[in-house]
C-alpha cells in the first residue's frame, strides 16, 4: 500500500530530473535569501545558475550544527518571519538549541511525508494512532500528529510520559497503532507486564519507533511482546523531523525521501564521498524546503545506502537502521567504540533485557568502559554461576568485537533509568 505511489514509485530517472530541477530552486532561494549560503558560494565559487548536474553537488559546501548555531536564531531562514507559521528546535542537550521554521507549505509537505511512511507500516484512516512522542518544540509530536490526521486516522495526541495513563487509554480507546521511541515502547510493554495485562487483548496492530537508535534484536522484543509489526523511522529537526526516511513492511532498510531531499554518504574524516554502499556520515540538502532550505547538511548519523530494489516497489532508496553517530562514538584507550557495536552484542546473550549503559571514566590515565546490563530476575537473585557466566561471556565477546577489555555489571530490572523519550546509553564521566 502506498500513500503517494507516483513519487514513491517514480522511474529513477525520473526521480534525478526532478531532483536536479529542484536543487537548481533551492540553490536560487538559498543564494538569493540567505546571506550565509550566499558568502559561501561566493567564497567556493559556485554559480547557483550554472549548476547543470547532480554530480556536480559535491561542489556545494557543507552545513554544520554549528553554522546553525552561530546564525541563532533565524539567521538562515529563506522566507521572512510573516510566512513561517510554526517553528521548533532541536533538544539543545550538547550545546545551544537550534531553531527551524516552516512555511504553509513545508507543513503540507511534512504531513504527507509522514502520511507516507504511516501508510508504509500499514496504518490507514479506520487506526486509531496513539502518540507517544512529546509535543512541543520536540518535532516528534506534531510531526507525527499532523501526518496521521491526513491519513484521516483517529488521532490520540497523549505526548510522552505518564505510563500507566499510556495504557489505560490504549486500552479504553482501543488504540491500534503506537508511536513513540523503541525505548519507551518497552518501557510500556515491561509496566503492562508488571501489571498482569496480557496484551494480546489489546487491539494493537502497528508500532512507529524513531527518535534514537536501536536494534534488530530490540524490534524483535518490541514485536514479540506488544504483538505488532514496528517499523523504523528516522529524521532530524534542522532537516525537517520525522518524516525524512521510515521503513515498509519489509522492514529491512528506511526508504529515503529521495524527492523531497538528497542523500550523500560521506567519509566524516576526508569528506570525500564513500564508494556506493559502504558506511559513513549521512549528508542531507533539502530539495523543496520553503522556510529552512538547508545545502548538505551533516548529520553525524552513520549509515550506509543499500543500492538494491526493495521488493515493495517503491523505487526510493532505502538506508540501513543508523548505526550511531559520530559524535557518540567513545574514544577509550585509543580505539572507536560504538554503543550500537555493545547493544549488538547484549541483546545475543540469553538473560539480558534491553536495558544498559555504558560508563566511561578515566582513572589516573587510563580509560575504563563499564557496562551496566539489566538480568531477568531469576538470574539476578538465585544463581552466582549463570552471572558469572553470562559476565565472562559479555567480556569476552565485546573484547573480540572491539578489541579492548570492558568491565562488566549484571544489574537488577529497573534499575538503570528509563525514560519516556530518548534513552541515555552513555555516561561519560571522563573530564576530557
Ligand atoms: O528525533 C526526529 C524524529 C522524531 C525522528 C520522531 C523519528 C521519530 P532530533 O531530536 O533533531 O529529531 O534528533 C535527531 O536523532 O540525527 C539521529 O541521531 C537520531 N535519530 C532519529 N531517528 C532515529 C532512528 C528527531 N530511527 C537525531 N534511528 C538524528 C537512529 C535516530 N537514530
Amino acid at each position: 500500500m502506498y500513500w503517494d505511489e507516483k513519487n514513491e514509485c517514480m522511474p529513477r530517472e525520473d526521480l534525478g530530473q526532478l531532483q536536479l530541477e529542484r536543487l537548481q530552486s533551492t540553490l536560487y532561494r538559498v543564494a538569493t535569501h540567505v546571506p550565509f549560503y550566499r558568502q559561501k558560494f561566493k567564497e567556493l565559487k559556485v554559480d547557483p545558475d550554472g549548476f547543470r548536474s547532480l554530480s556536480e553537488l559535491t561542489s556545494l559546501p557543507f552545513t554544520t550544527k554549528q553554522d546553525l548555531r552561530d546564525n541563532y536564531p533565524y539567521g538562515l531562514f529563506a522566507v521572512p518571519l510573516r510566512d513561517v507559521v510554526r517553528v521548533h528546535s532541536s533538544s539543545g542537550t550538547t550545546g545551544q538549541a537550534t531553531v527551524v521554521g516552516y512555511t504553509q507549505n513545508d507543513l503540507k509537505t511534512w504531513a504527507n511525508l509522514i502520511a507516507r511512511i504511516l501508510t508504509a507500516t500499514g496504518v490507514t484512516n479506520d487506526d486509531v494512532v496513539q502518540i507517544a512522542f512529546g509535543y512541543g518544540l520536540f518535532t516528534g509530536g506534531f510531526g507525527m500528529h499532523y501526518g496521521a490526521e491526513r491519513v484521516g486516522a483517529s488521532v490520540i495526541p497523549i505526548s510522552s510520559g505518564n505510563t500507566k495513563r499510556q495504557i489505560q487509554i490504549m486500552q479504553d480507546f482501543r488504540t491500534t497503532a503506537l508511536i513513540c521511541t523503541p525505548s519507551y515502547a518497552l518501557v510500556l510493554a515491561d509496566a503492562m507486564q508488571e501489571l498482569g495485562i496480557n496484551t494480546s487483548s489489546l487491539s494493537l496492530k502497528y508500532g512507529l519507533f524513531g527518535g534514537e537508535p536501536w536494534s534488530e534484536a530490540m524490534r524483535q522484543e518490541i514485536q514479540n511482546k506488544l504483538g505488532i509489526i514496528a517499523t523504523d523511522n528516522y529524521g532530524l529537526s534542522e532537516i525537517m523531523g520525522p518524516g525524512v526516511a521510515g521503513e515498509c513492511r519489509e522492514c529491512s532498510g528506511l526508504h529515503l525521501a529521495e524527492d523531497h531531499f538528497l542523500f550523500e554518504v560521506i567519509n566524516p574524516e576526508t569528506l570525500d564521498p564513500v564508494r556506493p554502499g559502504e558506511i559513513g556520515e549521512l549528508v542531507i540538502t533539502t530539495l523543496t524546503k520553503e522556510a529552512f532550505p538547508v545545502i548538505r547538511y551533516r548529520t553525524r548519523d552513520l549509515t550506509r545506502i543499500i543500492e538494491e530494489p526493495c521488493p515493495c516497489g517503491r523505487t526510493l532508496r532505502r538506508m540501513q537502521r543508523v548505526l550511531g553517530r559520530t559524535d557518540d562514538m567513545l574514544i577509550v584507550k585509543g580505539v572507536n567504540v560504538y554503543p550500537s557495536q555493545i547493544e549488538h552484542i547484549l541483546f545475543e546473550i540469553e538473560g539480558t533485557r534491553p536495558h544498559y549503559q555504558i560508563v566511561v571514566e578515566r582513572e589516573g590515565r587510563l580509560d575504563k568502559i563499564t557496562v551496566l546490563v539489566e538480568v531477568v530476575e531469576s538470574i539476578f537473585f538465585d544463581e552466582m554461576k549463570k552471572q558469572r557466566e553470562i559476565i565472562e561471556t559479555i567480556k569476552r565477546q565485546l573484547a573480540s568485537e572491539l578489541g579492548i577489555g570492558v568491565e562488566v555489571k549484571l544489574v537488577e530490572e529497573k534499575t538503570l533509568e528509563r525514560s519516556d523519550g530518548k534513552a541515555k546509553r552513555v555516561v561519560d564521566k571522563r573530564k576530557l
